[in-house]
């Protein structure tokens, strides 16, 4: 039997920050990770880094690429009614965001940690976590290529997604879920080809949203607002591309590059909180514990935001200050909160709701007539989407 400080459960950028902020802090780690390595670099997904996020990254000291080939960007423009329009972030706020994609968040992390000789298990069946909730001995089990493994520590990191073992561990009478399921999806295509504009766009159309981003001055993320039923198979690059500039307006639409897609893929739409984060020795963290709607940017920089909490409060722990965490879940939640408010009203915004008829739709022009109306409404669009304090 094997015996660490902190077992985390997950090799996703939660985990694999966690990991390399604790290592740093002389706090003793092992990731447990039922994928392959390549497999977790092979899903496409975030996109916008928030400052609080790279200042993380620095502190863990993966940065240097993330400076070298991430793209700053200062603004950020909705479209509607033909027209494209701007949020100044960085004259409305004084910051600005990051895009530099989630795979190269988590390939850097997974350099360093190989570079820094933390142990690491990949492709790890039948993952369990036992005797969390009373005692100070928590474990995590595991089998591979047949064999059982075990794993003692003081806490367990449950940083293993929506769909993970960790959340689905908690006594059904200890934890509260909310839960919002919203009635479509996002199919997104990834395309080596030149963004269509040099900032995002978040375009409303009566056919549905759209969103233009970017990984690279030569790579383009865009998304569509899809059926839930609808099927990738049954979207060919053409219809895509055709879908999307009929979404655009028409001097953007114009200026598209297309190509192939080099990924394509359809995601649901979730709001969902678990409360509270801390079950005695096990901690949620990340997707594990909420999941917002992609419209807002937030996922990924909400799992760095409760990685930096979580960080702290171990490192006050093991430096003698023990009840430091007793305050994690609080402290996560209250900024989970705020993010899900913002990624809930973008989504209510900026999408396609039959169900809510004219009045609805009306409802929405009028919220983005009032909003590049008024320097108090832009700031607070700005304000939550370069990231609230932490
Ligand atoms: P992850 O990334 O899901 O990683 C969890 C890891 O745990 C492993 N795992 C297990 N390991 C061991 N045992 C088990 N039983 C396990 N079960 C699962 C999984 O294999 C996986 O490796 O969660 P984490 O680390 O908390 O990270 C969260 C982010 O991935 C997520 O919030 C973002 O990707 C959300 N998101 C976005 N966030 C942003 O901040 N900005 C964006 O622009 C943005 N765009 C997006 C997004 C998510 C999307 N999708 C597909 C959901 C765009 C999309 C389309
Ligand atoms: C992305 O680039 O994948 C992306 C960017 C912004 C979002 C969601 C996804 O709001």
């Amino acid at each position: 039997m094997q015996t660490t400080q902190v077992a985390i459960v997950g090799a996703g950028p939660s985990g694999l920050l966690l990991g390399q902020l604790l290592a740093r802090s002389g706090i003793a780690n092992v990731v447990i990770e039922q994928r392959s390595a390549d497999y977790v670099l092979g899903r496409i997904r975030a996109g916008v880094l928030e400052h609080t996020c790279t200042d993380l990254l620095e502190a863990a000291g993966v940065s240097a690429r993330l400076h070298a080939e991430g793209l700053p960007h200062d603004g950020v423009c909705l479209s509607f009614d033909d027209r494209l329009h701007r949020i100044d972030l960085l004259g409305l706020t004084g910051k600005r965001v990051t895009v530099y994609g989630q795979t190269e968040v988590t390939r850097d992390l997974m350099d360093a940690r190989r570079a820094a000789a933390l142990s690491t298990v990949y492709q790890a069946d039948e993952v369990r976590v036992h005797d969390f909730l009373d005692g100070s001995a928590p474990r995590v089990t595991w089998v591979q290529d047949g064999q059982a493994h075990e794993l003692r520590a003081d806490f367990i990191a449950g940083c293993d997604g929506f769909h993970g073992v960790c959340r689905a561990s908690v006594p059904a009478e200890k934890i509260a879920l909310h839960e919002k399921v919203y009635p479509f999806g996002w199919l997104g295509v990834l395309s080596d080809t030149p963004p269509v504009h040099e900032e995002l766009i978040y375009a409303h159309h009566p056919r549905g949203f759209a969103l233009c981003s970017q990984r690279s001055h030569t790579r383009s993320r865009y998304y569509v607002q899809c059926s839930l039923d609808d099927k990738v198979e049954n979207w060919s690059d053409e219809a895509f591309w055709n879908e999307l500039r009929l979404r655009l307006p028409a001097e953007v639409a114009a200026r598209l590059v297309t190509g192939a897609s080099i990924e394509k893929s359809i995601a649901p739409l979730r709001s969902f909180v678990a409360e509270p984060l801390r079950f005695g020795r096990l901690f949620l963290v990340g997707d594990a514990g909420h999941i917002v709607p992609p419209t807002g940017a937030k996922g990924l920089n909400l799992a760095a935001s409760d990685v930096g909490y979580l960080w702290q409060a171990l490192e006050g722990f093991y430096a003698g200050r023990r009840g430091e965490i007793d305050h994690y879940s609080q402290r996560a939640l209250a900024r989970i909160w705020k993010a899900e408010r913002f990624s809930w009203s973008m989504t209510l915004l900026l999408h396609r709701f039959p169900e809510n008829g004219s009045f609805g739709a009306r409802m929405q022009r009028a919220e983005l007539d009032y909003l590049f109306s008024s320097q108090a409404a832009m700031t607070a669009l700005a304000e939550n989407y370069v990231g609230l304090p932490m």
